[in-house]
């Protein structure tokens, strides 16, 4: 049997001893990782022995390849041990930085607020409701009788494109007002009747003053001698309920297919420093006589006014806000100063 030549055995010690001593100098897991690579790596002390061992006569290379794979084996348990050790010590001094100081005092919790187009819709329905009209929820997929045809749009007609509309497949789109509320409510209330339909409405628009969703609250009321007196009333009552008893409101003729005749409803809004503008918050008339045929009433005995107002648009005024797409960026800055608002409860 062969036997190890004093030469290689000193070489083989020395390299367990430098082994052994960068071992227990590694200080961190990056330093543990280049003494594995220093000895145990494809380039390493101990790889290259075992590489070597092809240069040995054949009768001493299964001696020298066990005692250099020894060697291997001790190095890494060693250096397993050490990166145990290392890991433990690195999570105790990670705990002890993260400890919770419990004596701290609690930070709250961020309530929310409700969105000031909320806020509007519950006042102005809180008024209605104590006016004794009815509050009707009506869908926002519709089909073009509801939203055009039964509101005098003829087929064709250049009114349609008033209202720059989504169209969905299957002959359906998205309401572009809530007038449709009038018809659905018609088809199933016999006058007298006195309703407001919020909710929410989709047109192709962005800028400043429009938005593609936004809310609308239409008012209907039909009974005998509906006039655009009691409407007019109605509207300041409204206005002066929002935005005060000093409130200014003009209406301007308009035409829409639906009423006749028909305005337009414009508020001051007062931008500050004695500045300000008109704005338009809604549209409004005297429900016109084939709407009223539509729906099986008729407009000999029966007469009625309509508005579709812009909630966005009121709460602009109301609160002062100079672009209506603040409304939907939901930066919190914004959201937050609604935090103490009173929510009127309409529905509750
Ligand atoms: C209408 O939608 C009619 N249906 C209103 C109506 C109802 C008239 C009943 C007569 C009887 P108009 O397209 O003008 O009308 O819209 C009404 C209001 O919605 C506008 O005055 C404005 O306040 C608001 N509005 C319209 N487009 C936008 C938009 N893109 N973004 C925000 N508000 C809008």
């Amino acid at each position: 049997m062969a036997i190890l030549s004093g030469e290689l055995q000193n070489q083989l010690e020395s390299i367990r001893q430098e082994a052994l001593a960068e071992l227990s100098a590694a200080s961190d897991l990056r330093a543990l990782e280049e003494v594995r690579i220093h000895f145990l790596g494809r380039k390493g002390k101990i790889k290259d022995l075992l590489k070597s061992l092809g240069s040995l006569p054949p009768d001493e290379r299964p001696l020298v390849g066990a005692q250099v794979n020894r060697l291997h084996d001790e190095v890494e348990l060693e250096l397993n041990n050490t990166r145990i050790n290392l890991e433990e010590k690195a999570l105790e001094a990670r705990l002890a930085g993260e400890k919770i100081d419990i004596s701290l005092p609690g930070r709250d919790a961020d309530i929310g607020a409700f969105h000031p187009v909320s806020l509007i819709i519950d006042e102005i329905a809180s008024l209605f409701l104590r006016m004794g009209y009815d509050v009707y929820d009506d869908r926002e997929i519709e089909t073009d009788y509801y939203n055009f045809e039964a509101l005098n749009f003829p087929a064709d007609h250049p009114a349609r494109d008033m209202q720059d509309t989504f169209f969905l497949d299957g002959g359906l789109l998205l309401r572009s007002h809530t007038s449709n509320g009038q018809i659905h409510y018609m088809e199933n209330h016999k006058p007298p009747l006195k309703v407001i339909v919020p909710g929410r409405v989709y047109r192709r628009d962005s800028d400043p003053t429009h938005l593609p969703m936004f809310h609308q609250v239409e008012g209907l009321v039909v009974g005998k001698g509906v006039s655009m007196a009691n409407l007019k009333w109605t509207l300041e009552t409204m206005m002066k309920a929002l935005f005060g008893p000093d409130s200014t409101l003009r209406l301007r003729p308009s035409f829409f297919p639906f009423t006749e005749p028909s305005a337009e409803v414009d508020m001051w809004f007062d931008t500050g420093n004695g500045q300000g503008r008109w704005l338009e918050m809604g549209g409004a008339g005297l429900v016109h006589p084939n709407v009223l045929l539509a729906c099986q009433i008729d407009p000999e005995e029966w007469s009625g006014f309509a508005f579709g107002m812009g909630v966005e648009r009121l709460a602009m005024i109301r609160y002062r806000v100079p672009d209506i797409r603040m409304f939907y960026e939901n930066d919190v800055r914004v959201l937050e100063q609604f935090r103490g608002a009173r929510r009127y409860s309409a529905f509750s």
